[in-house]
C-alpha cells in the first residue's frame, strides 16, 4: 500500500561488530524477485568522539545520538524512494534512529515492537544506563531533555506503539506502560490466546483499519534462546521458531509493511560459537523473507 516497488533498501549497522550475513540475504531476497540496493554497512564507528562522559547514568549518550541520527536519515532516503527499509543490528538503540526515520516519511505509522524486554527506560529509570534499554521512552518524548538528542522528533503517540513477547520488565517500565496505557502483550498473553489471536489484538489496537503504515521493530532476544542463542541479554520462555515467523507473515499480509529492524544479532566470535551466530543469523533471515512475502505453501 505505501511502498512503490518491490525494492528493499537494506542498511547494515554493524553496530557491535559483524560483518557476517549480508551478502546471503542479499541473495535470499533477490530469490524472492525483490530488488535490492545495499550501499555497504554503516560507517558507524567514525562516529565515536573522543570523549564521551556519561550523562547522568547514560551510557555513551553522544556515540549512541550520532549514530542513531545517521541511521535516521539512511532509513528517510530508503522510504523516500518508495523503498522498503531494512535495517539489520546491532543495539536496540537503533531503533531510535529507525523509527524517526520512518515517522519522518510516514507520520500516522505504528509500531510495532518485538522483545523479552520493554525498552523504555527513561534516563532517571534506567538502571543499566544502556541506552538499548531506552530507546522508546526517547520515541514517545518522556526522556526529558537530554543533550544530543534534540534531533529526535517528531514523537511517537502511545497509542501507535504495542509490544509482542515481553518477559523481562524492569519495574518502573512497567509503571510507565500503565500510566501511558500502552498495549502490550507479553509471553503470558501467547500462552493464553495463541500467536494468531495475540497479532490479530495488537493490530486491532494500533492499526484497526489496516490503513497505516507499519514499522516493526523485531529485536531477537524476543524469540527463545533456543531458536536464537547468539543475543547481548537472552531470556528464557520467549517465542517459538513458528510464533516468530508468524508474527511476520502476519504483518506482511496487512500490505502495510514499510520499515523493518533486525536487531540485536551477536555476531562476534569472541562472544558465541559459529553454531549459535549461525543459527542466530540464519533465523534472522528466515524471518526477513517472511517479512517480503515467503509463504509456507
Ligand atoms: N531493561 C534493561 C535495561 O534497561 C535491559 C534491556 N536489554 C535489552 N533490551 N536487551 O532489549 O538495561
Ligand atoms: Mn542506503
Ligand atoms: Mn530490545
Ligand atoms: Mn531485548
Amino acid at each position: 500500500k505505501f511502498l512503490k516497488n518491490k525494492s528493499v533498501g537494506i542498511i547494515g549497522c554493524p553496530f557491535s561488530g559483524g560483518q557476517a550475513s549480508i551478502e546471503y540475504i542479499e541473495s535470499i531476497i533477490q530469490e524472492l524477485e525483490w530488488n535490492v540496493e545495499f550501499d555497504g554497512h554503516h560507517k558507524l564507528t567514525e562516529l565515536r568522539p573522543a570523549e564521551d562522559p556519561n550523562i547522568g547514568k547514560l551510557k555513551k549518550p553522544r556515540y549512541v545520538s550520532r549514530v542513531t541520527e545517521a541511521v535516521s536519515k539512511a532509513v528517510e532516503s530508503h522510504l523516500k524512494r518508495g523503498q522498503l527499509a531494512l535495517t539489520l543490528g546491532g543495539d536496540h538503540s537503533l531503533a531510535l534512529g529507525t523509527v524517526v526515520g520512518t515517522l519522518s516519511v510516514h507520520p500516522e505509522a505504528c509500531l510495532i515492537w518485538i522483545d523479552a524486554h520493554a525498552d523504555i527506560n527513561t534516563p532517571e529509570t534506567t538502571e543499566s544506563g544502556n541506552l538499548h534499554g531506552c530507546p522508546v521512552s526517547f520515541l514517545l518524548g518522556i526522556a526529558g531533555k537530554v543533550p544530543g538528542f534534540e534531533w529526535v522528533k517528531p514523537f511517537l503517540k502511545p497509542d501507535r506503539l504495542v509490544y509482542i513477547g515481553l518477559r523481562d520488565v524492569d519495574r518502573p517500565e512497567k509503571k510507565i506502560l500503565k500510566q501511558l496505557g500502552i498495549k502490550a502483550y507479553s509471553m503470558h498473553e501467547v500462552d493464553k490466546y495463541g500467536i494468531g489471536k495475540v497479532v490479530e489484538m495488537a493490530l486491532d489496537s494500533v492499526n484497526p483499519k489496516r490503513d497505516r503504515p507499519i514499522h516493526l521493530s523485531f529485536d531477537v532476544d524476543g524469540l527463545d534462546p533456543t531458536v536464537a542463542p547468539s543475543t547481548g541479554t537472552p531470556v528464557r520462555g520467549g517465542l517459538t521458531f513458528r510464533e516468530g515467523h508468524y508474527i511476520c507473515e502476519a504483518i506482511h499480509n496487512t500490505g502495510c509493511l514499510v520499515s523493518v529492524d533486525i536487531m540485536e544479532v551477536n555476531v562476534n566470535p569472541l562472544l558465541f560459537d559459529e553454531a549459535s551466530v549461525f543459527e542466530t543469523v540464519t533465523i534472522g533471515c528466515s524471518l526477513i523473507r517472511c517479512c517480503l512475502g515467503e509463504t509456507l505453501l
